[in-house]
């Protein structure tokens, strides 16, 4: 399809009918407002709140969706509700959550401290007040875990299941609109001494995390970030300061940062010693990668969704590289036999989610639905197979290890049988 005609047009110029569009009488909504109290409208005027027929939620994964890891009481891991997903933002309240140590610390914004020391000129001290007098930049970007779509591990076993839903595979990436400071400028101020290599980056959550980043990473586009969305950022992202490291592995993105050290080398701090073990393949661990590679899902129709009629659908999904921008994403509805592209929903940011959509006409028979994505760089996503290639390895294994492999950037096949049900097809 050109992807500049609108894929609605064309479909009514084909003769399929278009759902919902040939009732004749309308029945229109009840718009009487139900008795509330009146302190209560009045709250909901000062702050609102979603309607309460809407009931999108984080959770864990189809087989443990109470979120805790059996091994570890204080992880947990709760998804974005991508099935659910509009647009290219995340709202705060629906941003997933990776904590490796305890529920969100209740910071007083005006006690908390942001300290930049180690091998600098001049060690320094920010409130949240002298950071928000100085330079701020506003800028989409995606975080993603990267266990996200991992098929070993504990959510190993939601990622392969037929019954998966978006969430359970790719539910470990949000997008957000993000404000906040340079880090470059932080550390210009602080005057970096020479022979300072990397960052250790700490939290100010119980467990105290911590991570080791390449400081080109600081010259280049990190963010220490105070705003989220065009409010201050939520507890459970890092309220009142988060450190974001645009396209790179979420676990860099340090919430309620309190603490940045320049130092000469990579320190094996607790993140380095606890997590990337488990992130592995045969025994062999990928330590210090970071960034995220080329990526897209389909959110409509996805795995648990189910189709009512044959006719007209919109194909709807997300794509993102920790890379750059997004410059294409095309479409299969027949296995990956024949590609189209879809139309990229503006804006189209650096590192951020992409929305992306396609018009399709089922026809009642069986189908597989994908969607492959290439970035600026020229970085194509690859399929399963290729995956398994690169790590010098075949398929079962991806179906039977019990290792997270991390960076799982697969494309996603979504099966539509002839009854409207849409299953995972990931093997
Ligand atoms: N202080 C702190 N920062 C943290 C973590 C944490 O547990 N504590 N988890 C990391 C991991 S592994 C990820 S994937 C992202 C998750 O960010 P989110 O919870 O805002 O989605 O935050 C990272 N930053
Ligand atoms: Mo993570």
């Amino acid at each position: 399809m050109n992807p500049k005609e609108p894929g609605r047009r064309r479909f009514l110029k084909s003769g399929a009918a278009l759902a919902g569009l040939a009732v004749g009488t309308a029945a229109t909504a009840k718009t009487a407002a139900a008795d509330v109290p009146e302190e209560r409208i009045d709250a909901l005027h000062k702050h609102g709140e979603r309607s309460h027929y809407v009931d999108s939620i984080r959770r864990g994964s189809i087989n443990n969706p109470e979120r805790r890891l059996p091994d570890e009481a204080k992880n947990f891991g709760l998804a974005t509700p991508l099935q659910d997903s509009t647009g290219m933002i995340t709202p705060a309240s629906l941003h997933y959550i990776v904590s490796h140590g305890y529920e969100p610390p209740d910071i007083d914004p005006k006690e908390h401290r942001l300290l930049i020391h180690g091998m600098v000129d001049r060690p320094l001290v920010f409130s949240l007040e002298d950071l928000q007098r100085l330079p701020s930049v506003s800028r989409f970007y995606f975080i993603e875990c990267h266990g996200n779509s991992t098929t070993g591990g504990l959510g190993g076993a939601a990622r392969i299941s037929p019954d998966a839903t978006v969430q359970d595979t790719h539910g470990f990436t949000s997008c957000s609109h993000w404000t906040g400071v340079p880090l470059s400028l932080l550390l210009k101020e602080a005057g970096v001494k020479k022979g300072a290599t990397w960052i250790t980056a700490e939290g100010a959550d119980a467990n105290r995390h911590s991570k080791s980043i390449p400081i080109a990473k600081a010259w280049d586009d990190a963010l220490v970030a105070y705003a989220q969305n065009g409010e201050p950022v939520r507890p459970e992202q890092g309220y009142p300061l988060r450190l974001v490291t645009p396209g790179w592995q979420g676990i860099n993105n340090v919430k309620w940062l309190r603490r940045i050290e320049l130092v000469d080398e990579p320190y094996m701090a607790m993140m380095e010693i606890s997590r990337y073990p488990r992130l592995a393949l045969d025994g062999k661990s990928r330590w210090f990668e970071f960034e995220m590679g080329p990526k897209s899902v389909i959110t409509r129709p996805s795995g648990g969704q189910h189709l009512p009629t044959p006719g007209f659908y919109e194909i709807s999904g997300l794509a993102w590289s920790g890379g750059g921008a997004i410059r294409r994403v095309e479409i299969s509805t027949d296995g990956g036999a024949n590609w189209k592209d879809a139309e990229l929903q503006i804006p189209v940011a650096n590192k951020a989610h992409t929305r992306f959509t396609a018009g399709w006409n089922w026809n009642g028979g069986e189908a597989m639905l994908q969607s492959r994505c290439t970035d600026d760089q020229g970085m194509v996503q690859p399929t399963m197979a290729e995956v398994a290639k690169l790590w010098g390895t075949d398929l079962d294994y991806f179906r039977k290890t019990t290792l997270i492999v991390s960076d799982l950037n697969a494309i996603q096949p979504w099966k539509v049988n002839r009854d409207g049900s849409v299953k995972n097809a990931i093997f």
